[in-house]
């Protein structure tokens, strides 16, 4: 700070999660006439409070971007968190950085949280200078574009937005037909994993100077917060995190699809990717690894199964919830369709319950700040929604405890796929599903205190009465859902004594956990 540059300058402020070198603000921008501004802020570390993982990830990663700018020859200003003189929000930062550097504009690529959003939409009067904000084009899909998807369709299935997402692409389409001929090769997919399957771990790279200065930093700072920021493995550069692609692509790719949904206790990450963290702050672009997992079908090394899966994964699901979350804020983060409102248990921040699945899903998550995509949807999601937790306590956790969450992804995935909290915007129908599902897909159970056979009493898996518990609640509201018609035809042949044993039996399980 402190050099008076002449206002013909523009800022560029690069956010924690905008690590890209093909970033829209730094295109559009000339390195000799830009200031960059990257800044630590206690704020944006603690509006929830983040993983100590998470942070260490997000500091350690900007402080080696800011210095790969400099070396491409940008002129960053990089304002660390122990600045004495660092105000605490990125627009104080901004401020304090115009008050010693007077700049002709602002331009910065639209950040990926609706409340920073708005917040950046006061700057220009604040500031009275223009405040440009630029599309993120690191997106396949343009708000304009998911606009005129949506428009005037009666339901925004994701099956059809990722048709196309396909077509816009190209990836993996013969001419204007799928390769393979589907768009969707879910049903193969989806298999509980072997006993003797062998999982390939991803890389760990060992933390360098910087990154330990980081650690240090948010371990002296941050020590109250989730998990700990020891045995750090994450990639902090795009080069490394590459690396880590490249194992996938190699061990993890072609089992992909078939063990999609297992969960093992002693394979934390089975044949998933892990690469979300490094695709959400910008390391990893989304199109470029789909090219490669699509090269690598096309060169024989992964079947179509398991690369269409993973692509659909990118293009599909991750555009989609995008699209989703800019078109219904900010209404969206506060709808609680099943009007939950118990509070989150508080072993979702220590792991200590005697549920096995849960506590291996939430040990995983406090010591890796990564779960995959079932534990957190079938596990922890699951069981939030059948107990009755309010969906925004449940929000504010997800987004606090995982690596790769920013609320753009995390809002609907939490509230809408896993809790139904939006009425069924996103999905066609809860996520509820009894001890049974875990059961067979994964070996949780075998070295549970309860037991999942059993459906009432003290010693039955409490995912199964609260599953008969939890249809019966919400019977005025998901009655009438054709997919749930089956299962409430099972529940009203039970026998009343049956129905209110299952109902006793969760009544009793959610007391003891208030
Ligand atoms: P893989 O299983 O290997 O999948 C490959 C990639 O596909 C992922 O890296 C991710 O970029 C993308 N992807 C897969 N599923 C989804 C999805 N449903 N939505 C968006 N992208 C997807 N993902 C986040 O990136 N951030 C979040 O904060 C987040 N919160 C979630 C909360 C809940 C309740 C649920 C059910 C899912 C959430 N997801 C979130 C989606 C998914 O769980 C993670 O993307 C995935 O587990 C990341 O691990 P991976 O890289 O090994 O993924
Ligand atoms: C998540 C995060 C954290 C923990 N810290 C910072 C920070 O100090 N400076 C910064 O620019 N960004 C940080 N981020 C990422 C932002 O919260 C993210 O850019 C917004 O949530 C929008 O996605
Ligand atoms: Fe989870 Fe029930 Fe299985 Fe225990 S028995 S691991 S609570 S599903």
């Amino acid at each position: 700070m402190g050099r008076k540059a002449p206002a013909t300058d523009t800022l560029v402020l690069v956010l924690g999660d905008q690590l890209s070198h093909s970033l829209s603000a730094l295109e559009a921008s000339d390195p000799a006439r830009t200031q960059v501004l990257m800044c630590e802020v206690m704020a944006e570390a603690i509006y929830v409070p983040h993983h100590r993982k998470k942070i260490g990830f997000i500091f350690s990663a900007m402080r080696h971007f800011a210095a790969e700018l400099t070396r491409r020859g940008w002129h960053v200003t990089y304002v660390r968190l122990d600045d004495p003189a660092n105000r605490g929000t990125l627009e104080d930062e901004v401020a304090r950085f115009l008050e010693a550097t007077p700049c002709k504009s602002v331009r910065i690529s639209e950040p990926g949280e609706w409340r920073l959003r708005q917040n950046m939409e006061g700057w220009e009067a604040r500031f009275a200078i223009p405040v440009e904000l630029l599309e993120d084009t690191r997106f396949l899909c343009s708000h304009a574009r998911f606009d005129i998807w949506a428009q005037g369709r009666r339901q925004l299935r994701m099956e059809y937005f990722y048709r196309e997402m396909r077509r816009h692409t190209g990836l993996l389409m013969d001419g204007d037909q799928p390769a393979g001929g589907r768009w969707n090769f879910d049903a193969e997919n989806r298999k509980p994993a072997g006993a003797d399957t062998v999982f390939v771990p991803p890389p760990r790279f060992p933390p360098d100077a910087m990154t330990r200065e980081v650690l240090e930093l948010v371990e002296a700072r941050f020590s109250h917060h989730v998990g700990t920021a020891h045995a750090f493995w994450f990639a902090v550069t795009r080069e490394d995190a590459w690396r880590a692609f490249e194992s996938f692509l190699q061990h993890g790719l072609p089992g992909f699809g078939d063990t999609q949904d297992a969960m093992l206790l002693n394979a934390r990450f089975l044949n998933h990717a892990v690469i979300s963290q490094y695709l959400n702050a910008g390391l990893l672009d989304p199109l470029e690894v789909c090219r490669a997992a699509e090269q690598a079908w096309r060169e024989g090394h992964a079947p179509l199964n398991a690369v269409e899966g993973f692509i659909r994964q990118i293009i599909g699901w991750r555009e989609y919830v995008r699209g989703i979350y800019w078109r219904e804020m900010p209404g969206y983060a506060g709808q609680n369709f099943l009007s939950a409102t118990r509070p989150l248990p508080e072993f979702y921040w220590t792991g200590e319950t005697s549920m096995a699945c849960l506590r291996a899903a939430i040990t995983q998550t406090i010591e890796e700040a990564y779960a995959h995509h079932i534990q957190r949807l079938m596990v922890t999601g699951t069981f939030a929604l059948l107990a009755g937790i309010s969906p925004q306590a449940v929000h504010e956790w997800y987004l606090a405890v995982y690596a790769d969450a920013y609320e753009w992804v995390e809002l609907p995935n939490t509230l809408g796929m896993s809790q139904f909290a939006d009425g069924g915007l996103l999905a066609s129908k809860p996520y509820a599903a009894s001890g049974a599902y875990i059961n067979r897909m994964s070996d949780y159970c075998k070295s549970c205190h309860y037991k999942v056979t059993e459906k009432t009493g003290p010693r039955a898996c409490p995912f199964n009465a609260l599953y008969w518990d939890f249809l019966a609640r919400h019977a005025d509201k998901l009655r009438g859902n054709p997919r749930m018609a089956q299962m409430y035809r099972v529940w009203e042949r039970f026998s009343p004594e049956t129905q209110a044993a299952y109902r006793a039996s969760a009544e009793a399980f959610l007391q003891q956990l208030t």
